[in-house]
């Protein structure tokens, strides 16, 4: 391979996987973070994020020297860069803007060691156009070098984005073996970026345009977010059709072309309910349908949230001798999906936490993937553990589809329960 040093510029949740990857291919990686505390943990051996099988991973890579973590950038041959982008503050029901912010200064931090012959890669997830913006700020930074977009086929740097498209909590074995949509400013570029990856990549690498690969991603997301908002719609139908929407899910999906997803509290993390904003705000009129997915994802908390409020009036009514501030709630799942710890733009710990606000005494939290409540987190609220939390819950609301919570489907006996996910209804 032409590459004999790889930098990885962003050590989050894309980043670190792909340089520890990388490393146990016996490649050297440097990977660079802005985060102290993240590049001394890293040099440990150690991680600071929660995916499946990363430990191992990083702690051999640094272990046999092929990683290392710095906070500046430093001479490589290959430059990815893996930093967040998300949206701009902006006022509700306004669209919002990317916010490229991050990618600009990873990429103003790797400009001046960057030498003829190097590749940069834009892995995060962009808005169509950002890896010809990225390639305008090298060559502002660096006009004694040539770049794709005036030198072609002859540039002495060659640019790239290839987005990652990693399952969160299944990293280390869909990097390996997903496909890579593989986006080029000029030819080369794209055939030197596949050199690169099929060191360890075992699906195909398929090559297109900047602008191509950019779009690729963000409809992957936009589809998903479209087709989990019909899921949502049909929920809130069927509740006031009175129909087990779980049930006529599964009815439906038994037709050969028919595969609905799954209803929920509303859509988490921070790719599906973000990504289809960087379609919308460049083609706001034409985006109709991605956008009104993304209103119908968006509102689901709130239904949620009423749908808890109604079970206190039911319970009261029930329960004539007591007050609202004898209501005992318990939020069953905080993370923004089963089975992980991640709680970053979570519906659920959104609707927990204002449950908690609204309630007239402390709410119960069970959140199995967590071991303690941050000080905002915790305001009107206290982390349970699940055994013993039917004792302590009049009413109880499942928001995550955790695995302990399913395997006590049969044990959980609850009076009150508003069940966003279908396993305790
Ligand atoms: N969700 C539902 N119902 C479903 C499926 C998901 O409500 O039937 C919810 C989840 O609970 C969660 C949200 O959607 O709140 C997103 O979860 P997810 O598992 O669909 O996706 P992410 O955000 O973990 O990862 C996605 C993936 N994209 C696609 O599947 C098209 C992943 O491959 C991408 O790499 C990742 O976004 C990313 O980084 O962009």
């Amino acid at each position: 391979m032409s590459f004999k040093t790889i930098s990885v510029i962003g050590l989050g949740y894309i980043g670190l996987p792909t340089a520890a990857m990388f490393a146990s291919y016996k490649v050297k990686v440097i990977g660079v973070d802005v985060s102290a505390h993240v590049v001394e943990t890293i040099n440990k051996g150690k991680v600071h994020i929660v995916e499946p099988d990363l430990d191992l991973l990083v702690q051999e890579a640094v272990a046999k020297g092929y990683l290392k973590a710095v906070t500046k950038p430093e001479i490589a041959d290959a430059f990815l860069i893996a930093v967040p982008t998300p949206f701009k503050a902006c006022k509700k029901g306004d669209i919002p803007e990317p916010d490229l912010r991050y990618i600009e200064s990873a990429t103003k931090a790797i400009a001046s060691v960057l030498k003829k012959g190097d590749l940069v890669i834009l892995e995060s997830t962009s808005p169509v156009g950002a890896t010809e913006q990225m390639s305008a700020w090298l060559a502002e930074a660096r006009p004694d070098l040539s770049f794709p977009q005036t030198a072609g086929e002859n540039a002495d740097v060659n640019i790239a984005h290839c987005p990652e498209r990693v399952l969160p909590g299944q990293v280390v074995r869909e990097l390996v073996e997903n496909d890579r949509v593989i986006g080029g400013l000029s030819k080369r570029c794209s055939e030197r970026s596949v050199e690169l990856y099929k060191t360890f990549v075992k699906g195909d690498c398929v090559i297109t345009n900047a602008r191509t690969a950019e779009m690729a991603k963000l409809t992957e997301n936009s589809c998903r977010d479209v087709q989990i908002a019909f899921a949502n719609e049909l929920s809130v139908i069927c509740d006031k059709l009175d129909i087990d929407v779980w049930e006529l899910i599964a009815l439906a999906n038994r037709h050969p072309r028919i595969n609905i997803l799954q209803p929920g509290p509303g859509v988490g993390g921070h790719c599906i309910a973000v990504d289809p904003w960087f379609i919308i705000s460049k083609t706001p009129q034409e985006a109709q349908l991605i956008h009104t997915a993304r209103k119908v994802n968006d509102a689901k908390p709130e239904w949620v949230i009423n749908k808890v409020k109604l079970a206190i009036a039911d319970f009261l009514q029930a329960n004539p001798d007591k007050t609202t501030k004898d209501v005992r709630i318990t939020c069953f799942g905080l993370a923004f999906k089963p089975n992980i710890d991640d709680l970053r733009e979570s519906p659920s710990l959104a609707i927990a936490q204002k449950i908690a606000k609204m309630h007239a005494s402390v709410v119960n939290f069970v959140e199995p993937n967590i071991h303690e409540l941050s000080e905002e987190m915790s305001k009107n609220s206290k982390l349970i553990s699940f055994i013993g939390s039917e004792d302590k819950t009049d009413i109880a609301v499942l928001l995550v589809d955790h695995k302990e919570f399913i395997k006590a489907d049969k044990a959980v006996n609850f009076a009150f329960i508003v069940d966003t996910k279908g396993i305790w209804k």
